[in-house]
Order: C-alpha cells, then structure tokens, then sequence
C-alpha cells in the first residue's frame, strides 16, 4: 500500500471515534517544544575552554563527536532539527555566550554576548529560551550561590540573575515569542544542615531582589523557578525546595519549572500539570528521563511522557504549559540523543491529539469508568504510525526510521573528524 492509502485508511480508524486525523496534526504542529542545547557537548558551555561541570548535575559517557565550538553546536543543532518535526526553541544556557575570546564573568553578560545566537535563530526559524548558569564557576564551587551566607558571592549571583533576565527579554522581543527564563540553583547541604532556615531566607531575598530589579514584558520574557529534591553532594537538603518555589513562583507572579527528575520517585509531573495551574498563570516543563534518580537520561515514549502530553491536551493547556526538554547523555550519538528525545515528545503530543477526549469524558462523568478503561487500552493499538508519518511527511522531516541512517551519515562525514 502506498502512504496516502495507508494514512487514508487509518483517519477512517480514528474517524470512528470522532477524531480528525489531520486535525489533530495541526495542533501538534503548533505546540512548541523548546531543546537544550547543552545535549550537545554535555553542558560544558564556551565561557572558558576547560570549563567543568559542577553543581550537582552530572553527564556520563565519552561518545566522540561531541561540539567544541559555538558553530559546531550550531550545525549539530541544526542538522537536529532538521529531523524533528513542529515548532522548535533552542534553550541556550549563560555559559553558552559569545564572548569572542574575552573573559566576561556571569555578572557582566549583557544581550550583546548572544547576539550571534538570535541572528541565528532568525535565519533558522528557531524560538530561544534562556538559563542563568548557577554552576561550573569558581563562586559556587562550594554549593552555594544565590543563598550563599557572604553578602558579597549572593550579590555577585543576583547580579547574575538580574543580567539574565534582560538577555532572555531581549530574546523574547527579536524573536516575536516569549523566551522562559530559567532558574535553577545548585544549592544545597550534603549532610544534614542546622541552618536551614537562615539559607532559605537568604534564597528568598536574593529572588526578591532579583524579580523586582526591573518589570519584566511579559510578552518577551518568561521567568521560571525550578525545584529539586536533591542532586550529587545535595543528598540531605536542597535549598529551592518544591514548597520554596511554589511558594516564589505565585509571589513574584512567573512560573514555575516541573523536571520530571526532580521529585520522589513515586511523584509524576503530569499530576502537577492542573494542580499548579489552579493558581498560577503557567508553568515551564522539564522533560526528563530520570532513572533510578535525576539521569537525565534520553526521553522515550513512556507512560509519563505521554501522560504529560495527555495532561496538556485534555486541560487545554497549550498555551499555559512550556514544554521544554532537559536531559544530557554523552554515551550515544549526542544528535541522535536530541532526535530520539525531541520525536519522543513530539509523538506523544500527536496522541495526545489523537484521543477521543470528549468522549473518554462523557464516560467518565457518567461514572462508566469501565467504557473508559476499555477505550484507553484499545486506543494504543490503533494505526497511530500512519499518522506520524504524515505528520513528519508534511514537516518536511524523515519519517520511520530513516532519520537514523542520516545520523549515521552525519557522523561519519562530521563528528569522527572532530
Ligand atoms: C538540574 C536541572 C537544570 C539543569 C539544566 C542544565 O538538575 O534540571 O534544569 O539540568 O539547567
Ligand atoms: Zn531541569
């Protein structure tokens, strides 16, 4: 049979339930997906040429190939993207700034250290969103930054805050969609700490003196807070708990970041979704895959992926949640990292779109929870790669299995030559 029989055949499948096949691409080619450049060279950045990755986060793995410079990771990017179908952010992190070979210290970087990156982004039709680098440098070598207990190392960092939100603002407003500006700080105790609340306090401040440094556009700028339980040489107390942010998110009026590695392994962030919605205007998501604790590892089309995606879809939360992915291995391919991952979220969005909604709804407000059931267990059988292939068929990306010979390829002309 050839594709268009195919996917004729199978928008008859998914008619019968009352869904739009062709429908249900669109809006799938419309819900944006931010990626994290760092899967590119392992979160190590361009800010000095040895930095080293501190902070509680960790990438394993030595696969060769990985990008060296600012064009290297530009043209992996690209050649990424170029098998990734919808609409795609690149997340960039401070230590990714263009600095042309001069120091400049995370308090000093301005919009102009990443103008080569928007200029970028226009040419290619990219979206971009911003992340304050709390770790890999010499003031938060100690596990500390924005609750550091000297006055003058949290200043240096809420300089490093307020300077960040500016860069994302000004990416927001050359690119027309609004840039989600990240914080993430490594902060906190690997043995048991007694000053706990002398730490928080000084975290709180520090955002206080950061969000209200200057008013934000909100059209541009998107700042967001991001938890976590603990991390590396964090294991008793992280400092930016769940309840800390949540609690910074709804004062200060930004969002907050989920990570799906971030909480006790029986928490699911696709629970979170309309709970954290009740009260706030949106909020950005850290797509992960966490194994056995926060690996980072790639994203696959697993039960939460696709409850997240489901979550999103259901609530109708398309333009509240910013989906954003954020995870780094260094033992594969790094691009075929980025393609499986990217392709994962995207074809859980696609059937997320592709549920019966309306009808899974009726059954449950008539209290028929076995119709329910039933339906949601037959709905994963149905002919769901022909409509994924469409979907990539029309975005102009390789579909099946193809992608991965052109990887291949990639390598062998471009990555074993590094
Ligand atoms: C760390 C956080 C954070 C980082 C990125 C690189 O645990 O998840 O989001 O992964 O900022
Ligand atoms: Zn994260």
């Amino acid at each position: 049979m050839n594709n268009n029989k195919i996917y004729e055949a199978a928008k008859e499948v998914y008619a019968a339930l009352g869904v739009d096949t062709d429908i249900a691409i669109e809006k799938t080619a419309a819900t944006p997906v931010s990626i994290q450049c760092w899967q590119g060279d392992d979160v190590g950045g361009f800010e000095n040429p040895d930095g080293i990755l501190t902070g509680g986060i960790q990438t394993t793995g030595n696969y060769p190939g990985k990008a060296r410079t600012i064009d290297e990771l530009k043209s992996d990017f690209d050649f990424a993207a170029s098998l990734i179908p919808g609409i795609k952010k690149c997340s960039i992190h401070a230590i990714y700034l263009d600095n042309q070979g001069k120091k400049v210290d995370r308090n000093e970087i301005a919009p102009e250290h990443f103008e080569t990156w928007v200029s970028w982004a226009k040419e290619k039709g990219y979206g971009l969103d911003f992340n304050p680098t709390y770790f890999s440098h010499h003031l938060s070598a100690y596990g500390f930054t924005l609750s550091h207990q000297d006055e003058g190392i949290r200043k240096f960092w809420v300089e490093h805050g307020i300077a960040s939100r500016k860069i994302s603002e000004y990416f927001g407003r050359e690119l027309g969609m609004p840039s989600c500006n990240n914080f993430w700080v490594p902060d906190g105790f690997k043995d048991m700490p007694v000053c706990k609340a002398e730490y928080r306090a000084a975290l709180a401040k520090s955002y206080d003196e950061i969000f209200s440094a200057f008013k934000t556009d909100k059209a541009y700028n998107l700042d967001s807070v991001e938890s976590k339980v603990f991390g590396i040489g964090a294991e008793s107390c992280t400092i930016g708990s769940n309840e800390f942010y949540i609690g910074c998110a709804i004062k200060n009026d930004i969002l907050v970041t989920l990570d799906t590695g971030h909480f006790h392994p029986t928490e699911v962030v696709s629970d979170k979704i309309s709970s954290t919605l009740q009260y706030m205007n949106g909020i950005l998501l850290h797509v992960s895959r966490p194994v056995r604790w926060d690996s980072d590892h790639v994203v696959i089309l697993d039960d939460e992926t696709r409850a997240i995606a489901s979550e999103i879809v259901r609530g109708g939360y398309q333009e509240r949640v910013h989906i954003g992915l954020d995870y780094f291995d260094a033992s594969i391919n790094r691009i075929a990292c980025w393609a499986i991952g990217s392709r994962n979220m995207q074809k859980a969005l696609l059937l997320a779109n592709l549920e019966p909604v309306e009808m899974l709804k009726k059954f449950e407000l008539e209290g028929d929870y076995t119709s329910r059931l039933a339906y949601l267990e037959e709905l994963k059988t149905l002919p769901f790669y022909a409509v994924w292939d469409r979907y990539c068929e029309m975005q102009g990306v390789p579909t099946g299995d193809k992608w991965i010979g052109d990887v291949k390829k990639y390598e062998a002309d471009v990555l074993s030559k590094r």
